[in-house]
């Protein structure tokens, strides 16, 4: 197994489920600052986004979600989504909040107002995004209250509140107390560590 990452980025949440399964795999760091046509990753992932897991077989499996479902039921032992229908479903459900709200519709248009050519063009963008990120914090925090995972048992959807809760710092963005305390647990875990570690982001 192989993944393509680039260091700090949404991929280091499958970085660290590949920790916590401890089977071996190799990591290629991809450089996203280079443009689409040239990039790298380009001819093996189309999409040209990471995480990019290319398997044993030589099959390229891609989006956060489907990585971490897949690594999660070929590796059962490291309990990464609960057996039964409701917590696959639960975990998927804040999985998914996770990356295509937190991420995608919030940091990314902070990403977004970062590439911005002129403050017109940046402001709406980072107005829009802090307040979708601080919606989806303050519903993680709920989500978080009383417990110290997000579905119950350590699952995925753990380690993708994890690197959004990397960039709120880049941003200046303070996290409610449960999420903060979230993160504090998350760094605390050995997989974390060796996949910052492995990154140079410890
Ligand atoms: N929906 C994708 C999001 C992946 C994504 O946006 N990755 C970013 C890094 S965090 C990326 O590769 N960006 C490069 C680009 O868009 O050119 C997933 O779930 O994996």
């Amino acid at each position: 197994m192989k993944l393509y990452y680039s260091p700090g980025a949404c991929s280091l949440g499958i970085h660290v489920l590949l920790e916590e399964i401890g089977k071996p795999y190799d990591l290629v760091q991809t450089n996203l600052r280079v443009p689409v046509p040239d990039r790298d990753l380009t001819p093996i992932n189309p999409k040209s986004k990471v995480p990019t897991l290319v398997r044993d077989d030589e099959t390229v499996l891609t989006e956060f979600p489907a990585i971490a479902y897949w690594l999660s039921t070929t590796a059962p032992d490291a309990k990464l989504f609960p057996a039964d229908a409701d917590g696959m479903a639960r975990t998927l459900e804040a999985l998914d909040y996770v990356v295509a709200t937190i991420h995608m519709t919030g940091f990314g248009r902070l990403f977004g107002a970062m590439r911005a050519k002129t403050p017109e063009e940046a402001e709406p963008l980072k107005t829009l995004g802090h307040e979708i990120v601080a919606r989806g914090f303050t519903r993680a925090d709920a989500m978080l209250d009383g417990r110290d995972w997000l579905v119950g048992p350590y699952t995925a959807a753990d380690s993708a509140l994890f690197y959004v809760c990397m960039w709120s710092g880049n941003f200046g963005i303070e996290l409610p107390p449960n999420v903060a305390a979230h993160f504090a647990r998350m760094k605390a875990r050995p997989a974390v560590q060796a996949a910052l570690t492995q990154e140079g982001l410890a």
